[in-house]
């Protein structure tokens, strides 16, 4: 017998129901699926004391594995160790490309001067007007794992939680960036980072690849005065300012537009480090930046930064000797003073490091109505980059579900599904336009053209080649004239499917004004065919749908149809041969012959398909009859003996095999014993039911004149 292993401190306790202590966490909860939370368990014991795996299955040993015996091996069947292990082994995440290492906090941002004149952000509208935040700094060149004090310019990014939804604020200390354009930011990347071949230096720009990059490009000298500065070696986070870089907008109610830069002003001002205290820091406390700001917070000193703006407009734009697209240049603040409108306080850590720092997913393309881009070239390529970027750190496109990335405020679209979903959207209504509104269910959320976010319209910056608008070209409007031109193009008996299509699909809508509305469109495009249609589902003729431009009749063109166009070739076709015991082997040889000199395919089928006994011989079929209905052929043809054709013409599978062959308007070729078939099948002749001589002639074309006779069309 095995002995027995030693309860660990932990198996104790749960073993003695352990309940936590005053402070833990009750998990149960805080993990429980939306929220839920079990009562209590069957045994009347608190659930959140208990261990469990991530299905809720209580943990009865934290440390031993199964095995097989003692001394045995461990086994596959022991779900608590794989589970445990498979999660462990899936911890990490990509980091980012830059801004790898950087700390987090929450708090709270506070609008301490309305400017509704300048923007109709709600966040600005009125004095004390506030909503949360969550920040994070960062170092940019470093791996997650780098030192806090590099050389480096500090990442300084901004989420409000704004009710009218995020506004991403991903900025840095310093006002002006290395590059112009969005274009060169992986060759500065690259540059800067571990050189390829050797992988290093970490974290730091003191080397080849990066100066040499520099030395190339003259853009960079202004951000590299502002590199080699006591800015990129700040004495704490607390005491660095941001800088939004770009020029942005403010857009007020009535639509005007004014320019701004973004300012954080730190209240306990600006402080950085020497150079020397930097590089021991970075020795004696790696993590200087990151405790700082930890403790600060923890000890209730909480860091705090006024947020200035900068405001100008188009005039005072065009006057300067440098562009305000340009990033690499800032506007002085004794030509266009700083203005504070808010202050944002850092009163909260995070709860969990990798849930909030290392998951909060920054968008500059998050802004909020008021707020709108310039055409600053480096800030045009970072709204792709970011949500791109995304994907690849955070997995799935449903990133956006993660709490702290998730608006405060209601969201709701007709986005579905990908990996990790999170979201339970009820009813069916997951597109738009809908009107299921009208039938009394759930039609979802609808665009706000008056609230909603639109985009900044008037043509003011210089070199703007075109208005931003959601807009589409005047003639797009038409969307009846090739409708028409193309119903009226085709033959009469492609103008039947059409229309028995459409009776078809509509019939099986359940929606009674659904089937009206698309009826009524139809008249914009022929009537005949509405009325058609409306006939063929038995229901009146409803109004027509207003069109948004008249249409207009264009010439019809034959290109439109397939039939004026069919080709009778032979080419790529497949013919069915059915055949049975006794028939006649130079007969289906023949046939063969000239269905594959004609460039088609001959499929031989039968009864059975080993070897049959046939009048010269023995032959194997392709097919068996059941099994190759004649829906799978162009065309088919028939070599029987009168005595299998009364036998088969008792069998369903075979005098289906006509009727739908005919049916479906192909050629029959056949021989005179399979004239009994055809006639329990109900082929009757016409110009595409021919001898096996006459198949040649016929070959694999379709006989739509046959259709009238076999089918009711609309
Ligand atoms: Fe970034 N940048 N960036 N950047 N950036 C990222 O996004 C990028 C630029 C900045 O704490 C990445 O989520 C491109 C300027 C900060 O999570 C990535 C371009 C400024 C942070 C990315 C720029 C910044 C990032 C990496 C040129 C100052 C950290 C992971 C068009 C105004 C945010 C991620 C955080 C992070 C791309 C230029 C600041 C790869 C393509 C200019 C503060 O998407």
């Amino acid at each position: 017998m095995p002995k027995k292993p030693a309860p660990s401190p932990a198996t104790d306790n749960q073993l003695h129901g352990h309940q936590p202590g005053a402070g833990q966490p009750a998990f149960a909860t805080e993990q429980g699926n939306g929220g839920e939370r079990h009562q209590t368990a069957s045994d009347g014991a608190d659930p959140a004391a208990f261990l469990t795996d991530n299905f809720g299955h209580r943990i009865s040993d934290n440390q031993n594995s199964l095995r097989a015996g003692e001394r045995g091996p461990t086994l596959l069947e022991d779900f608590v160790l794989r589970e445990k292990i498979f999660h462990f082994d899936h911890e990490r995440i990509p980091e980012r490309i830059v801004h790898a290492r950087g700390s987090g906090a929450h708090g709270v941002f506070e609008c301490t001067k309305a400017i509704p004149g300048l923007t109709k952000a709600s966040i600005f509208q009125t004095e004390g007007a506030s909503c949360p935040v969550f920040v994070r700094f960062s170092t940019v060149a470093g791996g997650a794992g780098s030192v806090d004090t590099p050389r480096d310019v500090r990442g300084f990014a901004v989420k409000l939680y704004t009710d009218s939804g995020n506004w991403d604020l991903v900025g840095n200390n310093i006002p002006v960036f290395f590059i112009q354009d969005a274009m060169k930011f992986p060759d500065l990347v690259h540059s800067v980072k571990m050189e390829a071949d050797r992988g290093y230096p970490q974290a730091a720009s003191a080397h080849d690849t990066f100066w040499d990059f520099i030395g190339l490009m003259p853009e960079a000298m202004h951000m590299i005065m502002w590199a080699m500065s006591d800015r990129t070696i700040p004495r704490s986070l607390r005491m660095i300012e941001g800088f939004g870089v770009h020029t942005f907008r403010f857009v007020n109610e009535k639509g005007d537009g004014k320019f701004v830069k973004f300012h954080w002003k730190p209240v306990l001002g600006i402080q950085s480090t020497t150079w020397d205290e930097a590089v021991k820091i970075a020795g004696a406390d790696p993590d200087f930046h990151r405790r700082d700001l930890f403790e600060a917070i923890d000890a209730g000193d909480f860091p705090a930064w006024d947020l200035g703006v900068q405001v100008f407009d188009q005039a005072f734009a065009a006057k300067q000797p440098y562009d305000v697209l340009d990033a690499t240049k800032l506007i002085p603040e004794e030509d266009v003073p700083v203005e504070i409108v808010g202050r944002m306080t850092l009163n909260r850590n995070v709860d969990n490091f990798f849930a909030e720092t290392e998951q909060v997913a920054f968008l500059p393309s998050n802004i909020i109505p008021g707020i709108d881009f310039s055409n600053d070239p480096l800030l045009q390529g970072r709204l792709f980059s970011y949500l791109d970027t995304q994907k690849s750190r955070l997995g799935t496109t449903n990133f956006h579900q993660i709490p702290v990335n998730a608006p405060k405020c209601p969201f709701h679209n007709f986005q579905r599904d990908g990996m990790m979903q999170t979201l339970v959207p009820t009813g069916r209504a997951n597109y738009e336009p809908n009107s299921l509104a009208e039938a009394g269910e759930n039609g979802g959320p609808r665009p706000s053209p008056a609230t909603g976010f639109s985009t900044f319209t008037t043509n003011d910056e210089r070199n703007d080649p075109a208005q931003k608008l959601r807009i589409r070209a005047e003639l797009f409007a038409d969307h009846f004239s090739q409708a028409r031109m193309f119903y009226l193009s085709q033959t009469e008996n492609e103008q039947a499917h059409i229309a028995s299509a459409l009776v078809f699909e509509l019939s099986k809508v359940m929606l009674d004004h659904v089937r009206v509305r698309v009826v009524g469109q139809l008249r914009n495009i022929n009537e005949d065919l509405a009325k058609r249609v409306a006939d063929g589902l038995a229901i009146d003729l409803p109004a027509k749908e207003k069109a948004a431009r008249a249409p207009v009749d264009l010439k019809p063109s034959d290109a439109l149809s397939i039939q004026k166009n069919a080709d009778d070739t032979m080419e790529g076709r497949k013919v069915a041969i059915l055949f049975a015991e006794g028939s006649d082997k130079a007969a289906i040889d023949a046939l063969k012959a000239t269905i594959e000199k004609a460039g088609g395919t001959a499929f031989l089928v039968a009864p059975k398909v080993g070897g049959i006994k046939v009048k010269g011989g023995t032959l194997k079929a392709d097919g068996q009859l059941a099994g190759s209905p004649s829906v799978l052929f162009d065309a088919v043809a028939s070599i029987l003996t009168d005595d299998q054709a009364e036998t088969l013409s008792k069998q369903g599978a075979a005098v289906q095999w006509f009727m739908d062959a005919f049916g479906h308007c192909k050629t029959i070729a056949h021989d005179e014993a399979t004239q009994i078939l055809l006639d329990k099948a109900g082929v009757e002749k016409d110009g595409g039911v021919v001898t096996l001589d006459g198949f040649a002639k016929v070959g694999t074309r379709r006989h739509w004149a046959r259709e009238a006779k076999v089918r009711d069309l609309a």
